[in-house]
């Protein structure tokens, strides 16, 4: 038990917890129904390459989300560079700052310039109105990200793109299983990708998506998906190699059966979280409502001035009980080295970026996250006001 400074492993002590408890640890469904696929995959003698497996998983997603078209891929960041091709995206493109460095690098990879836009400091999305002031002749489109599974504002940034003609599609990365108003992530904008990367709340090993309802963009990201091949020896379109293998779908198609569950645990700790730590002064869970769908699989902290400590030394706290918090996505795409020349003067155009990634911790949540666990965690963050 953490009673005093004395007791931290900070201090000497010894950490709280013999493992290390991290973020993103693997959703694992039922094994041996997966193991029973993974039989099934070497009976077919079909591996990879649009087999059963891959294409009962894409029925399945676009069931799910009620969307007409799921074009599986290898992971989630071949599938955005995709998308962003066959949406014909070019010149220059406005995405946030404040999401995983995937959603910029797809668009720099293929020449494209990403161009950062503020968020709002309270849904930690896009503000429309910063959105707006970035747009130049150059602007072909914008990429809405649903942070921490969370929708963009998605109506606004419709609008805007319908006003200066741009194209609008979603990094969906964290949001399978959320809702807009009511409505599945999965039907917005031209199209959206979903990561199912072994961190996600749901997970084929590496993954990744593209949904849409649009019959034509379907059907160019299936050529680019696998070279431009229509049919043997006919390749009508460039294209890469960004196809999804039948392992993954066979792990897709069992974790699918558990997502429900790992939701509700996602939400009850999220919960108990929430209320082990409401009155600290200085710290505060971010909230998702009551009104829309979302797997709960972020616990996202933030660190305030009115706290003791910095946000650094919180993290450092906790690492040492072996508790692998993350400072998700400190320091801002804008900050790391392929995009900081872009951006010699951040602090003017992405304040609120700026001040959330000196503020955030995410910590862990999933199945091996428990009462006592939640209470060991809050033990740290208290101790360490004194
Ligand atoms: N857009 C957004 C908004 C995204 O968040 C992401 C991915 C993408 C696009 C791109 O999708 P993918 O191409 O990845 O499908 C991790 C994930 O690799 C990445 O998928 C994810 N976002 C990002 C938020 O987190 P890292 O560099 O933090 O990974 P790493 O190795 O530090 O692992 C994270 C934590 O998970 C660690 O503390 C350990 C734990 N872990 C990890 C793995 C792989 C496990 O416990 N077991 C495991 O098997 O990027």
């Amino acid at each position: 038990t953490i009673r005093s400074k004395a007791d931290l492993a900070i201090n000497g002590a010894s950490p709280a917890f013999a493992e290390l408890l991290h973020v993103g640890r693997p959703n694992i469904g039922n094994r041996e129904e997966f193991l029973r696929r993974v039989n099934q995959v070497f009976d077919n003698q079909w591996l990879t390459n649009n087999g059963p497996m891959v294409q009962e998983f894409e029925r399945h997603i676009a069931d799910r989300l009620g969307v007409k078209h799921c074009i599986a891929m290898c992971n989630g960041t071949i599938a955005l560079e995709i998308a962003i091709r066959a949406l014909g995206l070019q010149g220059e493109v406005i995405v946030p700052s404040w999401t995983f460095v995937a959603t910029a690098h797809a668009l720099y990879w293929q020449g494209i310039t990403p161009v950062f836009a503020d968020i709002d400091p309270v849904t930690h999305n896009l503000d429309p109105s910063a959105v707006r002031r970035m747009i130049t002749p150059r602007t072909s489109g914008i990429i809405g990200v649903h942070l921490w599974g969370r929708a963009a504002p998605i109506d606004e940034l419709q609008a805007i793109a319908d006003e200066h003609k741009l194209k609008l599609m979603f990094d969906a990365a964290h949001a399978f299983g959320s809702t807009y108003k009511g409505q599945t992530i999965g039907r917005f904008g031209a199209c959206e990708v979903f990561s199912f990367h072994a961190t996600k709340s749901f997970n084929t090993f590496e993954g990744g998506a593209v949904v849409t309802n649009d019959d034509t963009l379907a059907e160019t990201m299936r050529l680019m998906r696998n070279f431009g091949f229509a049919g043997f020896d006919n390749v009508i379109h460039p294209g890469t190699n960004g196809k999804m293998i039948e392992i993954c779908a066979a792990m897709g198609l069992t974790n699918l059966d558990s997502h429900d569950e790992v939701v509700a645990i996602n939400k009850r700790n999220h919960a108990a979280y929430t209320t082990a730590l409401a009155n600290i002064p200085g710290i505060s869970v971010l909230p998702y409502g009551s009104t829309e769908d979302n797997s709960h699989h972020y616990v996202i902290l933030e660190v305030q001035k009115g706290f003791a400590a910095t946000r650094d030394q919180l993290v450092a706290a906790l690492q040492a009980e072996n508790v692998m918090a993350r400072k998700y996505f400190w320091p801002g795409a804008h900050k790391m080295k392929p995009y900081r020349d872009l951006y010699p003067n951040s602090g003017l155009l992405l304040p609120n970026t700026e001040q959330l990634a000196e503020r955030v911790i995410v910590l862990p949540n999933g199945a091996n996250v428990t009462d006592e666990i939640i209470d060991i965690i809050r033990s740290v963050i208290t101790i360490n006001i004194h």
